[in-house]
């Protein structure tokens, strides 16, 4: 085994591209990077690494058993980081099918692949080897105003089939370790943004319609509350975790910035105002329109990160400020990226998305 090899899944998609380019500016090790490029993942999120020989690049499915493990038995990595997932809340109630196949199926075929491979490891290896799943704090369910954030604890709840996929995961993960000893870690992170993030997904997709000077849809009220972490250290939370993180263990990960959706889209319009001034000096807010609320729309998430900080020491260098102000300038200087992925399917999305809700 190469304990600094790691077998990355799901690394063109937005947190894996993070990931990546995080592991190979800290120059960690070969990244093995199997990714299936579906609608989510992009390779232009890693076109600045087709000559860098720490990265090797696949396409294919993590479902596909035998090909994992060749990849296994070829670069013989110390770690897995399991990123591949179906992510959009709204794409699992519209069609859960792939959801169930990636999330669920391909993680039973991923582990079970990563077993294998670990069972014919020396003592040695077996012991230094880790399986990091990286979940959501979506699978607790959802929380009223005053209650405590979800902690490590909390039982799981899941209201979405997104969620419910994810938490099938967690489980199998779970009873991985529990049965056969391998040695895996499972991280449950709050909601991130930054560079790379497919604008089907609240920032950036806020980001985009406003530069368009298009509507911008808020679902239900817009007091729904999540917790937001910049993406860059949720990526230094998973290196932590991968270095320090007892075997069979879950870290809660999330930025303790508990902010209502209008809040979020306040604050991009603030942003905007400021840098590309609309005509007649008109504010970005007034293209914030109220539409039809997403069916079992959880209220709250907040997360308890007091253990991952106890224990291994890690917390979010980002505020919400410093972030957001990072997020919306990269959206602005990469235009010609949201303009690449904002066509074809992407305007089907919109349409089945945004053309029922009233
Ligand atoms: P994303 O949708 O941007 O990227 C997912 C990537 O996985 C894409 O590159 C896609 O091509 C790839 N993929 C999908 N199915 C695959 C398969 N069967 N085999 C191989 N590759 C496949 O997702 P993201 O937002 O980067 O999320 C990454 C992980 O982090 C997911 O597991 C998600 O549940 C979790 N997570 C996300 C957030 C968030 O706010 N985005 C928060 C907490 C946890
Ligand atoms: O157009 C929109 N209008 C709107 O009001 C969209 C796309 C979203 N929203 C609301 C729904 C949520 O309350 O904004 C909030 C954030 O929505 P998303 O960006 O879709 O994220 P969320 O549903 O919270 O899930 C995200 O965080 C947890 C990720 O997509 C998941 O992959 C992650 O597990």
């Amino acid at each position: 085994m190469n304990k600094k090899n790691i077998l990355v899944t799901g690394g063109a998609g937005f947190i894996g591209a993070n990931f990546v380019h995080h592991c190979l500016a800290e120059k960690i090790g070969l990244i093995v990077n199997l990714d299936k490029l579906t609608y989510a993942g992009n390779y232009q999120n890693l076109e600045r690494l087709a000559y860098n020989a720490d990265h090797v690049f696949v396409r294919g499915d993590i479902a596909d058993q035998s090909l994992v493990q060749s990849l296994l038995d070829e670069y013989q990595p110390g770690a897995i980081v399991n990123f591949a997932a179906e992510s959009h809340v709204d794409r699992s109630i519209t069609g859960p099918d792939d959801f169930i196949q990636t999330n669920v199926v391909g993680t039973f075929h991923l582990i079970e692949a990563a077993l294998q491979y670990w069972k014919g490891l020396s003592a040695n290896d077996r012991s230094a080897f880790r399986f990091l799943h990286v979940s959501t704090d979506e699978v607790y369910g959802t929380l009223q105003k005053d209650d405590p954030a979800f902690m490590e604890t909390t039982a799981y709840a899941p209201n979405s089939p997104y969620s419910a996929s994810k938490a099938a995961s967690d489980h199998l993960v779970r009873a991985y370790h529990h049965t056969y000893g391998l040695p895996t870690l499972t991280t449950n992170c709050s909601n991130n943004y930054g560079p790379y993030q497919f604008p089907e997904k609240l920032i950036p997709l806020v980001i985009h319609n406003a530069l368009k000077g298009i509507e911008i849809p808020v679902y239900g009220d817009g007091s729904n509350i999540r917790d937001w972490l910049y993406v860059t250290d949720h990526c230094r939370a998973i290196s932590a975790v991968l270095d320090a993180g007892q075997p069979g263990s879950v870290y809660n990960i999330g930025g303790n910035s508990e902010k209502t959706n209008l809040e979020v889209v306040h604050t991009i319009c603030a942003i905007l105002d400021q840098r590309v001034p609309r005509e007649e000096n008109l504010s970005y807010d007034a293209l914030i329109t109220f539409v039809t609320d997403r069916p079992g729309h959880d209220y709250r998430y907040a997360i308890n990160a007091s253990k991952i900080r106890r224990e291994i020491g890690w917390r979010p260098q980002e505020t919400f400020e410093t972030g957001m102000a990072k997020t919306v300038k990269w959206y602005i200087d990469h235009a010609a990226w949201v303009e690449n992925v904002t066509t074809g399917n992407y305007q089907k999305w919109i349409q089945t998305n945004y053309g029922q809700r009233t």
